[in-house]
C-alpha cells in the first residue's frame, strides 16, 4: 500500500487555538491547522515550517512533535496511508494573514467548531489539549465515515 507522509500544526496561545478554514482542495470550508505533503528532501519539521509559512503567513515557534497519526483513506479507487506527524507550538513569528488556501481564524479551546471538522478531530483533540502525546489510527470508507479507530497514548 502507498504511503504520503505530511505534517500538521496546531498552535496554542492564550487559551486559544487558530484554525484556518480550507478555500479549495481536500475538505474545502473545513477547519484544520496548517499542513500538507513532505516533499522530496524535506524533513518533516521543515515541511511542517514551510506549510505554516504559505498558509497563514507565520513561522511556529516552541513547536513539539505530539503525535503521529494514519489516515487509512480510499482515493482514485485505491486504499493509501496518510502519515501526518501532528505538531503544536505555543508562539509564532510574523503576522497571521490570510492565503489563497487558508482562512485562519482563533477559537476559544471549549468551543472548537467540530461539526466543521474532519471526523475524527473529535476523537484526538482532546488528547492533544490535555498534554498526552499519542498514536492513532483511522479507517475511512469512500464517504469519510470512520470504520475502525485506535489511539494509544505514548
Ligand atoms: O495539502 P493537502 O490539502 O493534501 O493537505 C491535507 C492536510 O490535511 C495535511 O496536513 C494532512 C491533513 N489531514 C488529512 N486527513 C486529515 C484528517 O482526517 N484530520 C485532520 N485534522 N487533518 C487531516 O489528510
Amino acid at each position: 500500500m502507498k504511503d504520503r507522509i505530511t505534517t500538521l500544526l496546531l498552535i496554542i496561545k492564550n487559551n486559544k487555538i487558530l484554525l484556518a478554514q480550507k478555500k479549495r482542495g481536500f475538505s474545502v470550508g473545513k477547519y484544520n491547522g496548517a499542513g500538507g505533503k513532505v516533499e522530496n528532501g524535506e524533513t518533516v519539521e521543515e515541511c511542517m515550517i514551510r506549510e505554516t509559512r504559505e498558509e497563514i503567513n507565520v513561522t511556529p515557534v516552541n513547536y513539539t512533535k505530539r503525535a503521529v497519526i494514519t489516515f487509512n483513506i480510499i482515493e482514485k479507487g485505491e486504499r493509501l496511508n496518510i502519515i501526518m506527524h501532528t505538531f503544536t507550538a505555543d508562539d509564532y513569528e510574523g503576522e497571521i494573514k490570510e492565503s489563497e488556501e487558508m482562512r485562519p481564524e482563533w477559537f476559544d479551546l471549549d468551543k472548537i467548531p467540530f461539526d466543521k471538522m474532519l471526523p475524527d478531530d473529535k476523537v484526538w483533540y482532546p488528547v492533544i489539549l490535555a498534554g498526552k502525546n499519542f498514536e492513532a489510527y483511522f479507517k475511512f470508507d469512500e464517504n469519510f465515515n470512520i470504520l475502525e479507530q485506535q489511539l494509544t497514548v505514548l
